[in-house]
């Protein structure tokens, strides 16, 4: 019943912004260079020809590094931090204004590149990708070698990528061994690797939430797998809490959502305690119901009608199942999602107890695209 293991890599490029501007002045490798100055920071030609480049030290107002290159970070300067008080640290490093048109090229190039060895894509931003290995064939070191070498002959730069059973490790693990890192992951070296890593390394523990668990001396991600459950439900809400629990033994079950494929709205519940299929059958079928007129409010909301529900369920061992249906006619109707979850969930195994129920719309098409669209008759429906 467990699905076979996935093979998900996550692609960040190294210093992004920086590199790109290195490439334009390649004089500069190797010197500390913060991205982050205004249009009278652009290199001025000299009468020779040379170019003479803005320091940090030149630097007065309120703006902040966008990101700085290797060099710069060995100084203390980092992404978000007052150009001024960079300029403190390192006032010789080399200030250039950002250019996001080339940004935007390079990030199409990389993207592109990528693609062309392995299609199933989910675009995370302007420098990062979550790609999905699983179908494709080749030895996982090799292939992640092989998308560093794509994304370096097509752009001349580096990237580090972190390859793993699914999008959670695989954000963390791409940032291990930065810059032009690849680190491959399997479920069995979470203890090892994972647990003494700071909790905010988790995408998705804030600053908020991760100085919520330091007071509560929670600090590494393996502190927070040791943490009881119940513990954690107490100061986080139950949602949140079971999340947490789940995330730091590693557990994340999102698929790669390419943009071609539209992408998905789902709506889904834990249960306050787990709940027996026959016995809280009125309160299951209650919360079910729910979660259909929530999703449809979703739906309705976006303008979408969806062609495949689905539903998710976790049992009491943690264990997920997921189920869905193609249906004739895209819908966005509340009763016809329930009808269609409610197929799903017959062709589920139900004797265990549930933790987590969940609801999901796919295929999504925008309601107007869809147009008129004609019954069909009772019969055709089934
Ligand atoms: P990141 O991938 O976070 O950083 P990076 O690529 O510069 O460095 P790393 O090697 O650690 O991945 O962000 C990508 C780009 O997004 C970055 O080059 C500049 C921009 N950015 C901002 O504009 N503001 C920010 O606070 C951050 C973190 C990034
Ligand atoms: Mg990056
Ligand atoms: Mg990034």
């Amino acid at each position: 019943m467990t699905a076979p293991a996935r093979r998900i890599a996550h692609l960040d490029m190294d210093a992004f912004y920086a590199s790109v501007e290195l490439l334009r002045y390649p004089q500069l490798r190797g010197h500390p260079v913060v991205i982050g100055g205004r249009s009278i920071h652009q290199p001025a030609t000299e009468p020779d020809g040379s170019l003479r480049f803005s320091r940090l030290r030149d630097y007065v107002g309120r703006g902040v590094v966008t990101t700085s290159t290797y060099e710069a970070r060995a100084l203390g300067v980092f992404s978000a931090m007052g150009t001024m008080k960079a300029a403190k640290l390192a006032p010789d490093a080399i200030l250039l204004p950002a250019d996001f048109d080339s940004y935007r090229h390079y990030s199409r190039l990389f993207k592109a590149a990528v693609a062309t060895i392995a299609p199933r894509i989910q675009d995370r931003g302007i420098d990062e990708i979550y790609i999905d290995l699983t179908d494709v064939p080749g030895e996982t070191v090799e292939l992640g070698l092989r998308l560093k070498a794509a994304v370096r002959d097509a752009t001349g730069l580096t990237c580090s990528i972190g390859i793993t059973p699914n999008k959670l490790l695989s954000k963390i693990c791409s940032e291990l061994d930065k810059p032009d890192g690849l680190t491959i992951l399997g479920m069995e070296e979470i203890p090892a690797r994972i647990w003494p890593l700071a909790a905010r390394k988790i995408n998705g523990i804030g600053p908020k939430a991760s100085e919520k668990l330091a007071a509560l001396n929670i600090h590494t991600i393996g502190d927070l797998a040791q943490t009881d459950p119940a513990f954690l439900q107490e100061h986080f809400g139950l949602g949140y809490a079971e999340w947490l629990h789940a995330a730091s033994h590693g557990r994340d079950d999102r698929p790669v959502e390419t943009d071609s494929e539209t992408k998905s709205v789902s709506r889904e519940t834990t249960f306050e305690r787990n709940l027996d299929a026959k016995r809280d059958r009125a309160i299951l079928s209650e919360i079910f119901t729910d979660l259909c007129n929530r999703l449809a409010r979703d739906l309705e909301r976006k303008g979408l009608v969806s062609k495949t529900i689905g539903i998710k369920l976790r049992y009491d061992d943690f264990r997920c199942v997921t189920r869905d249906l193609s249906l004739p006619v895209p819908t966005a109707d509340a009763a016809a999602i329930r009808r269609a979850a409610g197929e799903c969930l017959r062709r589920a195994p139900l004797d265990r107890k549930l933790r987590l129920l969940g609801v999901r719309a796919s295929t999504l098409l925008l309601k107007d695209e869809v147009g008129e669209v004609e019954m069909p008759v009772q019969g055709e429906l089934l």
